[in-house]
């Protein structure tokens, strides 16, 4: 028999939390998913699986900013095939939440069963930790069309880079004529642990802490996904070494080593970030990733690419190489940090399933 191994997050709290939630999805007009645009399958809130019917769903990839807008699109194109409203979402701005709204009060005015100008509808957003439930309750509370007085009197729900921040249910207006309320919910998560790879998927993204499995761990786990990606080509121009041809016109010269002595960088001005550390990493994950003359496929060979990135990350990280194993993990904290705010690019790490009856 298949042993599965309890959740450590699934605690009393989020028992609680789920059978609330659940009690209230029969009684609520609209339900909207929010999941984390970069891993728009790994983060299904499991519990919505069996509310399709009840009322109507809207899919929200929050995050889009950290995913790519336009690497989204052929997932919403699945999503509609699969007769599921989807919507791209970036809490933080403003016009695309004012796009969102119109998309909510649309499907608000479509159930309408009646002419009562103060039919009231509510929309409760549900989803799994940290995907940003309560950045959009707030951003759309925000823009929502309500009455300059009751502007006045804004809520704000916690927003928080630690996953399991919001403890209750709490409802804010985001419309009137007719009235619509959204409603904030905590985090709900699958009981069970999920295979490995989404686990770490899930730890990257946020959604849950990194007790279990460790950020050396999981920085690995990003560092193979960026290895096996297009996304270092971008930063050629970031490299020292660009500048003498070897890597751009000639792979073969630098093939067999990582030896990265480090000439005086020239500071060239960052693409979007003018951060001088982010900079240097991306330039150095280029030069490592250029050098490499092994098989990525490989799992031995990719192992030891991620190594020799380790160490030649501690430069541009000012992480001092004088104490064994720690350096790896700051190296990792530090390389994780610039994965979560978007400074290493755009990622979608799910893939796009054939069978589009996986959603
Ligand atoms: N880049 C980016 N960050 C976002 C976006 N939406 C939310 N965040 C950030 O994601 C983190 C989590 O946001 P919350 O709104 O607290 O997420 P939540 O789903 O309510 O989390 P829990 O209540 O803990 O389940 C915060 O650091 C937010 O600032 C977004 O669209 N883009
Ligand atoms: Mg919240």
């Amino acid at each position: 028999m298949k042993k599965v191994m309890k959740a450590p997050w699934y605690d009393s709290f989020m028992a609680a939390a789920s059978s609330a939630i659940k009690q209230r999805l029969p009684l609520v007009d609209i339900i909207v998913h929010v999941r984390d645009a970069r891993i728009p399958l790994s983060s299904e809130c499991e519990l919505l699986r069996n509310y399709r019917g009840y009322s109507r769903h809207i899919i929200a990839f929050n995050k889009m900013d950290l995913a790519g807008g336009s690497a989204l699109q052929p997932w919403m194109k699945h999503f509609r095939e699969n007769e599921l409203i989807s919507f791209g979402v970036n809490a933080h701005n403003k016009d695309n939440i004012r796009e969102f709204l119109n998309l909510i009060q649309r499907q608000v005015r479509e159930l309408r069963r009646t002419d009562n100008p103060n039919y009231t509808a509510t929309v409760m957003l549900v989803g799994i930790p940290n995907v940003g439930k309560s950045a959009i309750a707030n951003a759309l509370h925000q823009v929502g069309r309500i009455s300059a007085a009751e502007k006045g009197k804004l809520k704000h729900a916690i927003v928080s880079p630690q996953p399991g921040e919001t403890k209750d249910i709490r409802s804010f207006k985001i419309g009137s004529h007719p009235n619509i309320y959204v409603l904030d919910t905590p985090a709900v998560l699958s009981p069970e642990v999920p295979d490995v790879d989404v686990l770490c998927k899930l730890i990257l993204t946020g959604a849950i802490g990194d007790d279990l499995v460790g950020k050396k761990e999981i920085a690995q786990y990003f560092l193979a996904i960026l290895n096996s990606s297009e996304q270092y080509k971008k930063w050629a121009h970031l490299s020292t070494k660009a500048d003498d041809g070897i890597f751009l016109n000639s792979t073969t010269e630098c093939l067999t080593s990582f030896g990265f002595h480090k000439k005086e960088r020239k500071k060239i001005p960052t693409d979007h970030t003018q951060d001088e550390i982010v900079h240097d990493v991306r330039g150095t994950l280029f030069e490592t990733i250029s050098c490499f003359d092994g098989n990525i496929r490989n799992e031995d060979e990719m192992d030891a690419l991620i190594g020799s990135q380790f160490c030649a990350l501690q430069e541009p990280f000012h992480v001092s190489s004088e104490c064994g194993e720690v350096p790896d993990h700051k190296v990792a904290a530090k390389l994780l940090n610039l994965f979560s705010t978007g400074r290493l690019g755009h990622y979608i790490l799910d893939h796009l399933p054939k069978n589009i009856h996986s959603l």
